[in-house]
């Protein structure tokens, strides 16, 4: 969301339309700004509520007026921070080649390249059963708060495919979490669930844990590759398999090594990108990196 105001916390232009900024918000980011001393085009960070706001400055006139432009990235879009940095400072200084009245009119057009992907994505997330599927989905979408899915709310086995629908990148993304107990019906030909779970699926999470790994690794590649040929045949030509060893917070010491061949394994020999995750509170992040790595991939498009 990007938004535009003088130093009055007068909104000049906004987008997305349908955006609501609240008079709080401006006033905070103004307030923060004006305490900040930020130098022209250093990017200034500020922390609202789950929220991050990217703020640039720009003197427009002799009369000490300065323009401000903030750019307000949800928790989902807050790990691709960097790029949103490098974007802002690659772009603005064409933006600012135009005069006021021009900007003013073609903020919009400016705005729209901060959310490139218009189209909306589904993503299905598949694999073994227990293997954390659907806390990956609550922890990264919902927001829920791992210990609580590690614990008294660990979810209850999925049953079939349950489709949600949430926002990213001001887009709608269709994520689709499947049944791990039902996972050959999905990757058997010409079952019906196999065209619900494939069909549109731009991108696709395997998801294993590392006791599925230790004990029967053989079944974690088989898998993969029924899903990678399912792909093909069924799902958009562009769409990508990811796949997410799950619960490294389970690793003991002497399994480290044998781990370490997943990623070699699957990634030499099959091309798919692997990545270690865990929604333990102190590994989180590992998580946190993987859908910022599918993040960075999808945009790229
Ligand atoms: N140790 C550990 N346990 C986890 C982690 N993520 C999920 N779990 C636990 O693993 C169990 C299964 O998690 P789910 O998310 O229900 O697994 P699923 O893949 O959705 O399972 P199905 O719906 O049956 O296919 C739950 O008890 C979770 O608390 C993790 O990173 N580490
Ligand atoms: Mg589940």
């Amino acid at each position: 969301m990007s938004e535009e105001f003088d130093i009055k916390s007068e909104i000049k232009s906004s987008y997305p339309k349908s955006f609501k900024i609240s008079r709080g918000l401006i006033h905070k980011i103004t307030q923060f700004f004006m305490q900040s001393g930020a130098k022209l085009n250093e990017i200034l960070e500020y922390n609202y509520g789950d929220k991050l706001v990217l703020i640039l400055s720009q003197e427009i006139d002799l009369h000490q007026s300065n323009e401000i432009i903030a750019l307000i990235l949800s928790p989902n879009e807050v790990p691709q921070k960097k790029e949103f940095i490098d974007f802002i400072l690659n772009n603005i200084e064409n933006f600012y080649q135009n005069n006021k009245q021009e900007r003013y009119a073609k903020f919009e057009v400016f705005a729209r390249q901060f959310f490139s992907e218009s189209e909306a994505k589904k993503l299905l997330f598949i694999g073994f059963p227990s293997a954390g599927k659907t806390s990956i989905k609550k922890s990264i979408f919902d927001k829920e708060d791992p210990k609580e899915l590690l614990g008294d709310s660990s979810p209850e086995p999925t049953r079939g495919l349950v489709h949600f629908i949430y926002s990213w990148f001001n887009a709608s993304i269709g994520i689709v979490d499947s049944s791990g107990q039902e996972f050959d019906s999905y990757v058997s030909d010409g079952n019906e669930e196999q065209l619900r779970a494939f069909e549109g699926s731009d991108i696709i999470i395997y998801v294993f844990d590392v006791i599925n790994w230790k004990e029967q690794s053989e079944k974690v590649i088989d898998n993969l590759k029924k899903i990678i040929s399912t792909k093909e045949v069924i799902s958009p030509p562009n769409s990508k398999i990811y796949a997410f060893c799950h619960k490294i917070d389970l690793l003991s010491d002497p399994d480290k090594d044998s781990i370490l061949k997943v990623k070699q394994i699957l990634e030499k020999d099959l091309n798919i990108k692997a990545t270690f995750s865990s929604i333990q509170p102190e590994l989180i992040h590992t998580l946190f990196r993987s859908m910022e790595l599918i993040l960075k991939d999808t945009r790229k498009k």
